[in-house]
């Protein structure tokens, strides 16, 4: 079976977290290696136990905090993309670690990767760091196993 897994978007409070917590339980309770990986760095109260959390290089909160930035909350949500983005390679080492976790000896059934992203739709709308982001997120899916296990998108 080859890798799989969702890129959770929608606008704020319209239910990706949620989502996310109630497909991990149905993905579980039908015997697939399942995790939640948290994208959005203003998330400080999720609903489900997270394999990563994208707040462990950087939060909203320590972003808005720093008088030297002055950033409010929507440019601060940028900033803190454009510090993820630079840490990129670390983060898709480690999405490529949480793929491998649930293969079998023979390299089937890996982790089932559920992506739950920020909603702000300026992030979506105006700035290109999102996007690229997003982009690194499906190439690290794909290009993290071989060919023959190919990635679907839909
Ligand atoms: N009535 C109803 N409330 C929901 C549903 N999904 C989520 N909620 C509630 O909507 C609020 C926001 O949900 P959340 O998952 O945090 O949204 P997110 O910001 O998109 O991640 C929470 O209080 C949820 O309990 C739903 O299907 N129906
Ligand atoms: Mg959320």
């Amino acid at each position: 079976m080859p890798p799989y897994g969702q890129v959770i978007v929608g606008p704020p409070g319209s239910g990706k977290s949620t989502y996310c917590s109630g497909m991990n339980e149905f993905l579980r309770s039908i015997g697939r290696h399942c995790c939640i990986v948290n994208m959005d760095p203003a998330n400080d109260r999720l609903p489900y136990d997270y394999a990563i959390d994208i707040r462990d290089f950087v939060t909203l909160e320590e972003i808005m905090d720093d008088e030297n930035l002055r950033l409010g909350p929507n440019g601060g949500l940028v900033y803190a993309l454009e510090v993820i983005e630079s840490n990129i390679e670390i983060f898709l080492s480690k999405v490529k670690s949480l793929i491998d976790v649930g293969k079998d000896d023979e390299g089937f059934q890996a982790t089932y990767v559920l992506f739950d992203c920020p909603g702000q739709t300026e992030l979506y709308t105006m700035c290109q760091y999102y996007g690229t982001f997003q982009l690194y997120i499906l190439i690290a899916v794909k290009f993290t196993d071989n060919a023959a296990n190919g990635f679907t998108s839909g």
